[in-house]
């Protein structure tokens, strides 16, 4: 495939609701976007880079210097025919998965398009709908959470995740599993516990929790496996898999039963996928995470969790919990059963709102061929 031009934009998108971590509270999303041409095709991926590098290094700030410097230019130099030949073409930029992501996806999504199949078809995907549950942020008040939570199984949602800390944990458990002992429910503390709160994270047990998703450090195998020997609750990984190796790693130590998959964390589809594969054929299920992707990253994680591993509910969810206006069409909306249904159109499955786009740009760049001679 020539690649023709490579558009890079970032787009200011304020969030329905502030969206608060262990790390931070996010109230507007700086997204960045790649729209690839070629051919008379365009495809589309986003970088799920935050605005603060605090869930990772990268920032939208810190990708969009790279893909501008070095991915792009290096991309549209190749002619790649596949998704799958990035990581080769990336493979001098080391680290910055997330900008390599947003590229590489691009590609998939053209490639789809070219074969005239679904993007989810193009992976490997076997799913006709994927299982959504949600990601609850911090709140003000355990009151506050609990009509939350109402809402989202009222509306469908399969699984309840909880985001946690200390001082934000089992007080919580406790209210929303005495109001409804029977839901998937899980916890995901992004890194705020350390090794002398190994008794107080054993307590989670209790709680019959579906799995505690990233209990200790964003960069740690060793001590989460040690965790897991104490745990009766599987440990989840998100931070800590980079790629397909690590994802060996965390099996082979046991350091965790679960593995959640972002496309951006493990850079791309490629790796995604190998992450997948090894996880299957070791009986380690995976779900789908969530970066408060706009569309374009979220029509990529829809078509990603069709892939046959995909057992658990993803935090992949409808458009409206993020967005007034979202920048697809139709926007991504779920079930009464929770449900999200898998397009069968070529590509991701979603049209792109080209007018919506353009105005809520705030930096653009065009490249069209290498701009750096190595
Ligand atoms: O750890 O899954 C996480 C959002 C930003 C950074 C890290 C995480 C999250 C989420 C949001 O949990 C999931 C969503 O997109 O709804
Ligand atoms: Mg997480």
């Amino acid at each position: 495939m020539r690649i023709d031009a490579i558009i890079l934009r970032e787009l200011h998108m304020p969030l329905v609701r502030p969206f608060e971590t262990s790390f931070g509270v996010t109230r507007n999303r700086r997204i960045l976007l790649a729209e690839v041409q070629s051919e008379g095709l365009t495809g589309w991926g986003e970088c799920t880079a935050g605005e603060r590098p605090f869930f990772s290094s990268e920032t939208t700030d810190t990708a969009w210097q790279v893909m501008v410097q070095e991915l792009a230019p290096t991309l549209a130099a190749e002619s790649p025919e596949h998704g799958g030949e990035c990581p080769r073409i990336f493979r001098a930029v080391r680290g910055n998965p997330m900008a390599k992501a947003a590229l590489e996806n691009a590609i998939w999504d053209l490639e789809a398009q070219r074969e005239g199949v679904s993007l989810s078809r193009l992976l490997g995907g076997v799913r006709e709908s994927i299982s959504c549950g949600v990601s609850l942020g911090i709140q003000s008040s355990i009151t506050e959470l609990l009509e939350i939570i109402e809402r989202e199984l009222a509306a469908g949602y399969q699984r309840i995740k909880l985001k946690c800390k200390p001082g934000w944990d089992v007080e919580v458990f406790e209210r929303v599993r005495n109001r409804w002992p029977g839901i998937m429910l899980s916890c995901d503390a992004n890194s705020a516990y350390r090794l002398r709160d190994e008794d107080h994270l054993v307590s989670f047990d209790a709680f019959d929790l579906l799995m505690i998703e990233q209990p200790l450090w964003h960069d740690d195998f060793y001590f989460h496996s040690m965790l897991q020997k104490r745990l009766n609750t599987p440990i989840c990984l998100d931070e800590s898999i980079r790629n397909r190796r690590d994802a060996l790693a965390a099996i082979e130590m046991e350091s965790c039963k679960i593995i959640n998959i972002k496309l951006g964390r493990v850079g791309g589809f490629s790796e995604a996928i190998a992450v997948h594969n090894a996880a299957m054929e070791r009986g380690i299920p995976v779900w789908c995470g969530g970066m408060l992707e706009s569309g374009v990253g979220r029509s990529h994680n829809i078509a990603l969790s069709t892939l046959d591993n995909f057992t658990l509910p993803g935090d992949v969810s409808a458009s409206a919990r993020y967005w007034k206006e979202d920048i697809i069409e139709p926007e991504v909306t779920v079930s009464r059963e929770g449900e999200i249904a898998i397009p069968d159109t070529p590509g991701r499955g979603y049209e792109v709102k080209t007018d919506l786009i353009e105005r809520l740009t705030v930096r653009k760049e065009t490249i069209r061929e290498m701009a750096l001679v190595a």
